[in-house]
């Protein structure tokens, strides 16, 4: 493939050379290429690397989403599983939260007057809450509020319910599509290699699962997003081999819209307490590293988005030079990281957004859940 004009990238670590090479000719990278690409100190070859890369995608455009969470309980089956969690709890925790359903659609009634075009719908595994709930809750926005997307439930999620349902999961997303559900979020993948996931979630479901159930989805017309959640006792080869297996995916289906590093929040929670890290977030260095490898290694992806709640605004706003097009959204409330001691703010206006895209010198594009334009700013 012919690649841009852009000045040739000269790289200060050697090892990076034959990657900006094949970058350059437009070829996929390897194992090993991603493995040199989180290893090295030089950040700034990685970042220019991506940036070209997204530019040759995106242009200059940066896509953000006028969106809302809604989490309807923080009450989890794995709650002792996944020890990197600090949102998910016992029924009987001091905290513990489930919404009936009026409160979940009291809640969504803020989408009326801040332009909402996204609900991200993602909670706890109650052993209670059955799938009639959730179909319920997806039907009942959908009557209040036809023109918003809705983006629910993990694959961990729907295993879950598969389960207590004794359906199958494809059944349990048949169902989800027809009461309303437009795409699945990323969340549930963590790492996929069976060491980290012995280690940081035992019993969860397993990678093939979690890959199972999004092809599934794909196969369905549902798209979906994917997640690494890194910073904890991963290896940079488990990494690479997790965004590897997500690129094969894609291969397949081309159904992911979008990658999304998540940063390991350590506060209040067991693999925190372990790993003696309460308060040490990931730092702004590895945060950037991931977003541009992300970038460089899933080149059958459009799009590559950073969680500011995660990395804070301000460093998602200078990984827009990394290989950034996509700064997730106005959010309006998040918990999950904030459980594990975020200490960004819970949402961000929507000029806000587009203040941290233009003064980043990019054009801010509001986009719906599926990318397309809504509206353009100069
Ligand atoms: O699945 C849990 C992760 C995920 C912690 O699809 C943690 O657009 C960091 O998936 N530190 C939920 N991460 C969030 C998620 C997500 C977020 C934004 C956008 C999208 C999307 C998806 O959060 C969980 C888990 O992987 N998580 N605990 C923690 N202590
Ligand atoms: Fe439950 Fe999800 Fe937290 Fe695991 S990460 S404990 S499945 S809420």
């Amino acid at each position: 493939m012919a690649m841009d004009q852009g000045v040739r990238i000269r790289p200060r670590d050697p090892a990076l050379v034959p990657i900006v090479e094949k970058v350059e000719a437009g070829e996929r990278l390897s194992l090993g290429d991603g493995v040199a690409l989180f290893r090295t100190r030089d950040l700034l070859t990685v970042g220019a690397l991506a940036d070209r890369v997204n530019r040759r995608k995106n242009g200059d455009r940066v896509f953000f989403v006028a969106n809302q969470h809604l989490n309807p309980t923080n009450v989890c089956v794995l709650n002792k599983v996944c020890v990197f969690c600090s949102y998910g709890v016992s029924p009987t925790a001091p905290g513990a939260y489930t919404m009936s359903l009026d409160e979940a659609f009291a809640e969504a009634e803020e989408a009326r007057e801040i332009g909402t075009r996204e609900f991200h719908i993602v909670g706890g595994l109650h052993q209670k809450l059955r799938l009639q709930y959730y179909l319920d809750l997806f039907r009942g926005l959908k009557e209040r509020h036809p023109t918003v997307h809705i983006k629910a439930l993990t694959a961990v999620e729907i295993a879950h319910l598969a389960r207590i349902e004794g359906m199958t999961t494809l059944q349990v997303l048949q169902e989800m599509k027809q009461a309303g559900v437009d795409s699945l979020p990323g969340g549930g993948a963590e790492v996929f290699g069976p060491a980290v996931r012995r280690e940081i979630a035992e019993k969860k479901l397993a990678a093939e699962e979690w890959l199972r159930i999004h092809r599934e989805a794909h196969c369905l017309g549902i798209p979906s997003n994917c997640t690494l959640l890194y910073g904890h006792v991963e290896t940079y080869e488990d990494r690479v081999e997790h965004i590897l297996r997500l690129r094969e995916l894609q291969d397949e289906t081309g159904g992911f819209l979008t990658y999304i590093p998540l940063a390991y929040h350590p506060d209040h929670n067991e693999l925190g307490r372990r790993l003696g890290r309460e308060g040490t977030a990931t730092t702004g260095f590895d945060d950037l590293k991931n977003l541009g490898v992300g970038r460089l290694l899933l080149d059958n992806f459009g799009h590559i988005k950073t969680h500011w709640i995660m990395v804070t605004p301000k460093i998602s706003q200078v990984s827009l030079h990394f290989g950034v097009d996509d700064v997730e959204g106005t959010v309006v409330l998040e918990k999950i990281t904030h459980a594990a001691g975020a200490r960004t703010p819970v949402g961000l206006p929507y000029d806000e957004m587009v203040r941290l895209i233009r003064e980043a010198g990019k054009r801010p594009v509001e986009r719906d859940a599926l990318y397309r334009p809504m509206r353009e700013f100069d």
